[in-house]
């Protein structure tokens, strides 16, 4: 039987450095012969996730639609990297809770600092009151209690941040 591979669950606010940590951890992983698939929680919503928005029941949804997907994967010993803003601790736990072995990875940044890199722009469009509802600005974000890492992009660089998840992964015996 295989063995179970984990699951890499990175949460945090949008421009937080997400999707960036996940996709390093991937190329080092990959690299070093580990199969894994990585559910960028954009590119899920594109093509699994169409009919949700940004309530609260819908987030609920994409996030255990994730951790459903990632489960699977683990299960069949391929590693899975998850990166979603997943803001609400209960349906993060569920999801988490489908998975045997897991790393969560909180990334986080000073709203200030976000709102300075806006890359998507997505924070001036809340400050103008075109898009509502983005996390962290008039949504709320449930910080995780107890993560596995934290990473503060604006004091960490990638590759410390990629460094501090490979350590843990390497605890789990799974690096
Ligand atoms: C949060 C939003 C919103 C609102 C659009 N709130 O940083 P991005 O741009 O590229 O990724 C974010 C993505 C959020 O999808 P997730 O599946 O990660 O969210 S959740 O776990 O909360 O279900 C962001 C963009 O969509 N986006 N509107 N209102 N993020």
């Amino acid at each position: 039987m295989l063995n179970s591979a984990p699951v890499v669950w990175f949460t945090g606010l949008s421009g937080a450095g997400k999707s960036t940590i996940a996709r390093r951890v991937a190329d080092k992983l990959r690299a070093s012969g580990t199969s894994l698939e990585w559910l960028d929680g954009d590119e899920v919503r594109a093509i699994v996730s169409p009919d949700l928005g940004f309530s609260r029941a819908d987030r609920d949804i994409q996030v255990t639609r994730l951790g459903y997907i990632a489960s699977l994967l683990a299960r069949n010993g391929i590693t899975a990297i998850v990166s979603a803003i997943s803001p609400y601790e209960e349906s993060r736990s569920k999801a988490l809770a489908m998975c045997r072995r897991s790393v969560l990875v909180h990334v986080d940044a000073p709203l200030s600092v976000l709102e300075a890199r806006d890359t998507k722009g997505l924070y001036r469009r809340a400050r103008e009151g075109s898009l509502r509802g983005l996390t962290g600005v008039d949504d709320p974000y449930e910080a995780p209690c107890d993560p596995d890492v934290s990473i503060d992009t604006s004091q960490l660089t990638i590759d410390d941040a990629v460094t501090k998840v490979c350590t843990a992964l390497a605890r789990l015996g799974a690096y």
